[in-house]
């Protein structure tokens, strides 16, 4: 019977039936939760709530418009929109940093478990920063990139180095509105104390640093992350798994991975393979062991190994629902603090791994130091040890999982598009030229408990394949496509207008194509970068049909990574809204005057069909800037035309 109330909450069965079942349990969901907060606070909700000095909180009124120190509206609206910013940067950054610290340690032998594993990776990145790496030891080139990514985070001066891998027109636009990022930290430090009481009070000068903030983050910690990864665990390719709460074995030990940081997940992924760790979990009568993911680190290790994907933000407490797992093992963001109570309710033990996070509840095991996979088989043992307390009356695993491919970094489309020895971005740019293809839209972000949860993501998804937009996710966007079988690519070629259709049979892509955890979101702007070096669409990203989605977003780093697309030059459609109504002149400049500065904006959309109209106007104006939105030749591809493509 299909769970209608349910469904109201959530788009796909599975978590109907979880949903469901959690009210049977008498166990606590955060959509009852989002219930009991109903009436949220309009003053929070529009921006005008000022907590910064403790003459406040001071919320402006028709009646008191102006805090107690005199801040307006507008100052205080962009005073939290800056801080919100430098929350998603930093939670990018510092991400990229325990990278990097983790590639100078395992270039110098520090870091036992961890090794340089693709060195192409490694090279590439040493090439497009300038470090020596012909004829030199794959080490010492490690040791000099981390040293010179660390400089990214500390750079008092200077600016960042890695806003240097944009098209140069887009660093002049950087340039003149005075934007461009001195290190990492000294931004964020800048930032936090320019929005303290008292100091800058001009709405325009916060947004300012508002966008220079978000371009620490794409174009520095969160890009550097993406590419220290690729070195450390190996550049995603197109690999085949599952997706949904399906995936969980009746009879297998169930281990949950959940955040964001690879570097326990991909060691966890090892422990899990490990004969003898294995047969450890026969002894203990169960067939074997199913490692699974949750939100990005989901996506972290099915981009590198195909390990399944449980679910998206909003499922991480129906996982445990399930009554059929053992543990989960949790490291940084988007992590409930909720997931030890329900826990409770089953026998499942919430581990928490990293020291910046830890949860009351949880039990706190660091999975690091000489032998780091080994402490990652003692927690699988210990996962193991806890299936004899499953109790089978509390156990209902939905059965449904969809089939995915996913993997498609850069260097994968790449090539796809043209090959090893030749890989380019050609034959997408010919393709959009010739308007089989309309443009590339990025849907990114998460889901949030204040939306029918994957709703709007997927219904967007599936309007844009059909009107002919490539369409490349990241994070729990291209995860609510996975679960409704937008990453199958026969389901998603069946649905895709002709002319992507015929471009993408030819190619051997999918129309939906996804590109990783929501750090990688920088990789989304590294392919327009592709796009626009390739030659013919324009000289700078703001050229490029292309335009960024976050369609149910709920966390800062989506706030900063729209920042970030926006100045980067790519308009950004918001499902839902930021919170600076309030401050109508920020609201304006944000959704509007931005485009003076940066070519771009937001715009806020709040339903998919109206988003999905307002993409394809968006993709046809800058078609008729570039003046290629002559009629779509009907021209089929030939064999001449595949071996042209390869
Ligand atoms: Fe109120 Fe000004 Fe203090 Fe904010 S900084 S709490 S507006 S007095
Ligand atoms: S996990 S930030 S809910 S995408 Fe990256 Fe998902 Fe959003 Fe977290």
């Amino acid at each position: 019977m299909e769970n209608i109330v349910y469904l109201n909450r959530v788009s796909d069965p599975a978590s109907a039936a979880m949903l469901e079942k959690a009210e049977g349990d008498c166990v606590e969901t955060c959509f009852e939760r989002a219930d009991a907060q109903k009436n949220q606070c309009s003053f929070g909700k529009s921006g005008v709530c000022c907590r910064i000095c403790h003459m406040g909180p001071c919320r402006i009124t028709p009646k008191a418009p102006k805090g107690i120190c005199g801040a307006d509206a507008d100052t205080i609206a962009a005073r939290n929109f800056l801080r919100e910013v430098v929350g998603g940067t930093s939670a990018h950054s510092d991400h990229g940093r325990h990278l990097v610290l983790l590639l100078k340690e395992a270039a110098t032998g520090k870091a036992p478990g961890y090794r340089i594993k693709d060195e192409r990776a490694l090279r590439y990145a040493a090439r497009l920063y300038g470090v020596e790496e012909y004829d030199r030891d794959a080490d010492d080139v490690a040791l000099d990139l981390a040293d010179l990514f660390l400089r990214e985070f500390s750079e008092q001066e200077g600016y960042l180095r890695t806003l240097e891998l944009a098209p140069k027109k887009r660093m002049g636009v950087w340039e003149a509105a005075g934007v461009k990022p001195h290190g990492i930290d000294r931004v964020v430090v800048e930032a936090m104390h320019r929005s303290t009481m008292g100091v800058d009070h001009d709405y325009r000068n916060l947004l300012k640093h508002a966008f220079t903030t978000s371009l620490a983050d794409g174009w520095g910690g969160a890009r550097i992350a993406s590419i220290v990864s690729d070195i450390l665990f190996g550049s995603p390719t197109p690999v085949a798994s599952q997706s949904n709460l399906g995936v969980l074995g009746e009879d297998t030990v169930n281990i949950l991975i959940h955040g964001h940081e690879p570097a326990l997940s991909e060691v966890l992924t090892v422990a899990a393979a490990d004969p003898a760790v294995k047969e450890y979990a026969k002894a203990a009568g169960a067939s074997g062991i199913t490692l699974a993911g949750i939100c990005c680190t989901a996506n972290e290790i099915l981009m590198r190994h195909g390990v399944p994907v449980a679910g998206n933000f909003l499922q991480q407490e129906l996982a445990i629902i399930t009554g059929a797992v053992e543990m989960m093992v949790i490291d940084v963001q988007c992590c409930m603090p909720s997931l030890p109570d329900v826990a409770a309710n089953y026998h499942t033990e919430i581990v928490s791994t990293a020291d910046i996070a830890k949860t009351i509840g949880a039990r706190h095991v660091r999975v690091e130091g000489r032998d780091p996979v080994r402490s990652a088989k003692e927690l699988v043992k210990r996962a193991i040890d806890n299936y004899k307390n499953r109790d089978a009356s509390k156990v209902n695993i939905p059965k449904n999982k969809e089939p995915l491919v996913a993997g498609f970094s850069v260097d994968a489309i790449k090539y796809m598009l043209g090959g090893r020895y030749r890989g380019s971005f050609r034959p997408l740019n010919d393709a959009v030229m010739q308007n089989r293809i309309l443009g590339v839209v990025g849907i990114v972000g998460c889901n949030n408990a204040k939306m029918k949860a994957d709703s709007y993501q997927t219904i967007l998804t599936q309007e844009l394949i059909k009107r002919n937009v490539l369409v490349l996710q990241t994070g729990c966007a291209a995860i609510a496509s996975a679960k409704a079988g937008l990453l199958r690519p026969e389901v998603a070629l069946a649905q895709a207008g002709r002319g992507l259709r015929e471009v993408c049979e030819a190619v051997g892509i999918p129309p939906v194509l996804h590109m990783g955890s929501c750090v990688d979101n920088s990789r989304v702007l590294e392919a327009a970068t592709e796009i626009v070096f390739e030659g013919g669409l324009g000289d700078d990203l703001a050229s490029v049909p292309a335009v960024g989605v976050a369609p149910e977003w709920m966390s800062e780093k989506a706030i900063a990574i729209g920042c970030y697309f926006v100045a980067s030059g790519i308009d950004v459609i918001l499902g839902n809204p930021f919170y600076v109504s309030g401050g109508r002149n920020v609201y304006d400049y944000l959704h509007g005057g931005a485009a003076e500065d940066f070519g771009a904006c937001f715009h806020l959309i709040e339903d998919p069909m109206e988003a999905a109209d307002a993409i394809v106007a968006m993709l046809n104006k800058q078609r008729d800037v570039l003046g290629i939105n002559k009629k779509a030749e009907r021209k089929l591809f030939d064999m001449a035309d595949r071996r042209a493509a390869h």
